[in-house]
């Protein structure tokens, strides 16, 4: 049985969307039954309405899927050349392209973010991820890798909810282009456009089992980690997990990449065009209600501005519109889980007990379904939970600096070590700032930039290794002869 979700209320624009009242896994090629028959709900965090019953995978579907992943690596993938590679990327990414509108609509009723971050941001990203790895799938020996790099062979690859279909093309298509074979496990709570992907990769006649998807929760994810014939894990997620994965890890032959959780400091110089600057806070924490690793969730704003700059920072989240996700004006959608949104809930009663002034503009937010105002806090200091700990929603901390050196003290001072923003018309303080800035991006007068020529990717407890651009490749390559 399948029910049909529409978007768009122009007729003539409208798109729909399939959603199957229930999904297998996709191992060898094929949706296939969980062995122990479990599945879960997934549901729309906006209206928390029911969109589908989900494969549970345990154990032994893991071991099943890495199986299949072998088999594929063996038998076909690692037999053909860059060039073949290239070829099936090329077509699963203008599949992507295609089939742009469904997806997009997908990720916005699995999600909960507005459907024009999906449209304009997530899709084709994610379509441009596979573009730019299948031009490099026939190249790799000019990666500056070293001579003959080689593929790993089967990867496990774990990714969080917050960008369902783009944290799969990180991960899937560098994966690809340099011949490994996947088993991926999508976040419980938005396994849909994987499992479109499926049907994408399928549509594209990838060889069976080069991509394998195993929905679940945990556990499933866990199961992947541990199983011993997987050659490499890349994860990302919130870092306690990261801390766990690694522990399973290590003394096994399994290599590693953690993509982790941040803390970053958008930093506003009294040079900064004033107007611009306030754009890219906003679209800094509130782009994906803040769910974002790399949001600029503390604003450290120059002290001789800082009125200015909070008063048209109000004045700006006054026009904002929270509000249906599938409503192409909606600025602000929903929270992703009933969970996430509890954790934003006990994060900010914190900053309020904590001293700090807490201020949301007038807004009226839906009855059913998780949804957090965009919500900003005056007074922080550096020791409250709320400039230290990841929120991961619309929760911005505002805290000011006199000094160049202050700022960067500030910037530094959390465990993270993600991202990082400056606003300044000076190019030389700039550079010099990205230079002191403990943070795998720093963005100049821009924030939430995300390209697949550039590599991303943490210090300190946000994680290690990039993803994306020549750096990524390196991470789904044994360039040591050493594998
Ligand atoms: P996690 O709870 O860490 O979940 C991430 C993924 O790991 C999910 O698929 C999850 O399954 C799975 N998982 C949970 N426990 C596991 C275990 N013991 N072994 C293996 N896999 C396990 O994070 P989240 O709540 O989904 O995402 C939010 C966090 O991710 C934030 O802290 C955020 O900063 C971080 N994040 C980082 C980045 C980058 S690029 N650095 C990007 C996005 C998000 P379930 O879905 O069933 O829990």
């Amino acid at each position: 049985m399948t029910r049909k979700f529409e978007y768009a209320p122009a007729p003539e624009s409208r798109s729909v969307v399939d959603i199957a009242s229930s999904y297998g896994l996709f191992i060898g090629g094929e949706f296939v039954d969980p062995s122990g028959g479990k599945s879960f709900k997934t549901i729309n965090p906006a209206t928390e309405e029911q969109l589908a019953d989900v494969a549970e995978a345990d154990a032994a579907d893991v071991d099943k899927a890495v199986r299949a992943a072998r088999r594929a690596y063996e038998r076909t993938w690692s037999r053909l050349s860059g060039a073949e590679r290239g070829k099936y990327l090329f077509r699963i990414a203008r599949l992507l392209q295609e089939r742009a509108r469904e997806f997009a609509v997908l990720e916005t009723l699995d999600n909960g973010k507005p459907i024009k971050e999906s449209r304009d941001v997530d899709i084709p990203t994610a379509a441009a991820h596979f573009f730019y790895h299948a031009g490099w799938a026939d190249k790799l020996e000019y990666a500056g890798l070293g001579p003959s790099p080689r593929a790993l062979g089967v990867v496990g690859q774990v990714i969080p909810w917050n960008f369902p279909l783009l944290m799969l093309a990180w991960k899937i298509a560098p994966a690809l282009a340099t011949g490994n074979t996947v088993v991926l496990k999508p976040a419980e709570t938005t396994p849909l456009t994987a499992l479109l992907f499926a049907d994408v990769c399928q549509q594209a006649d990838l060889p069976a089992g080069v991509v394998n998807i195993v929905t679940g929760a945990g556990a499933t994810g866990q199961a992947l980690v541990e199983h011993p014939d997987v050659d490499k894990i890349a994860f990302t997620g919130s870092t306690d997990v990261g801390k766990s994965i690694a522990r399973t890890v290590a003394g096994t032959r399994k290599r590693l990449t953690l993509e982790l959780g941040g803390k970053a400091a958008n930093i506003i110089f009294d040079d900064a065009p004033v107007d611009q600057a306030v754009e890219g806070i906003v679209n800094g924490i509130f782009f994906n209600q803040g769910q974002v690793c790399c949001a600029g969730s503390r604003l450290l704003v120059q002290e001789s501005v800082a009125e200015d700059v909070i008063h048209r920072l109000q004045r700006r989240l006054g026009t904002l519109r929270v509000g249906d996700p599938m409503d192409k004006n909606t600025d602000v959608g929903a929270i992703n889980s009933a969970a996430q949104l509890a954790r934003i809930t006990a994060l900010t009663a914190a900053g309020e007990a904590e001293g700090a002034t807490r201020w949301s503009p007038p807004c009226e937010l839906p009855e059913h379904g998780f949804w957090f105002p965009p919500t900003v806090f005056t007074g922080v200091a550096q020791t409250h939970r709320i400039a230290q700990e990841e929120i991961f929603g619309p929760v911005l901390s505002v805290l000011t600096f006199r000094t160049p050196d202050e700022a960067v003290a500030k910037a530094n001072n959390t465990p993270y070590g993600l991202s990082a923003g400056i606003w300044s018309e000076k190019g030389s303080r700039i550079l010099a700032m990205a230079d002191r800035l403990r943070a795998g991006v720093v963005w100049a007068n821009t924030f939430n930039r995300f390209d697949p020529t550039s590599p991303f990717g943490g210090y300190k407890e946000s994680g290690y290794g990039r993803e994306g651009g020549r750096h990524g490749l390196a991470a789904y390559l044994d360039t040591e002869g050493t594998h």
